[in-house]
């Protein structure tokens, strides 16, 4: 049996990796946080059948009033391109925000369920995969999202595609959830590799020279 060992005090190391500080066109500042349980590399992936679906949960800091991006580690699924050998082997799927539901899972759906990559081969495999959302998505209602809290993750559409990066390195946050199609589980072995990236403001677009870059910029 496998016990939990992750402290407030490790917790607090493990989250909040990396600030950026932008300023938007007005010339007020911003920040923009990415959010992460994961070490940064992935010992092993997991991927599963249509309808099923993965999340990370996350406590953004007070100061934090918008989702403005998910981070999506996708793995080489060691599939060869039939088409073109040069090209990934993904297939779309479906980025997801949930508010906290009543057990602490993942809960009411806080957005319509995004798409990025609407046709084959379009996602790229073997890098971090930045999924900006066409609008923030705002987190500062306390009544929808308690303590700045939130799940963010996929749904897989295709069997077996996209494979994403499982981080296997102890300490693990418990805060990797898995939908099987009938309950969401915790996953107390891995920290999967899905970030995400809040705003102090919820108007202004991600720098597109940001880590948080459009999408557009891998195709
Ligand atoms: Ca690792
Ligand atoms: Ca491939």
């Amino acid at each position: 049996m496998r016990c939990r060992i992750l402290t407030p005090a490790i917790a607090t190391v493990l989250s909040a990796v990396l600030l950026v500080f932008a300023v938007d066109g007005t010339g007020a500042p911003r920040s923009e946080i990415e959010l992460s349980w994961d070490d940064g590399s992935a010992e092993h992936g997991i991927a599963g059948f249509a309808g099923q679906k993965l999340a990370v949960g996350f406590h953004a800091p007070e100061s934090a009033l918008s989702l403005t991006a998910v981070r999506i580690y996708i793995m080489d699924d060691g599939v060869v391109n039939p088409v073109d050998p040069d090209l990934p082997t993904t297939e779309p799927f479906t980025v997801w925000v949930w508010a906290i539901g009543s057990s602490g899972e993942p809960g009411p759906a806080a957005n319509d369920g995004y798409i990025p990559f609407t046709s084959s081969y379009e996602c790229p495999e073997d890098i971090w995969v930045d999924v900006v959302f066409p609008e923030p998505i705002d987190i500062s209602d306390e009544g929808q999202f308690p303590n700045h809290a939130f799940y963010v993750g996929l749904e897989w559409e295709h069997r077996q595609n996209p494979v994403v990066g499982l981080d296997l390195d102890a300490p693990f946050s418990g805060e990797t959830w898995y939908w099987d199609w009938l309950s969401w589980a915790a996953v107390d072995t891995a920290d999967v590799l899905i970030r995400a990236v809040v705003s102090d403001s919820s108007e202004v677009p991600v720098e597109a020279l940001s880590w948080g870059r459009v999408k557009s910029e891998y195709r």
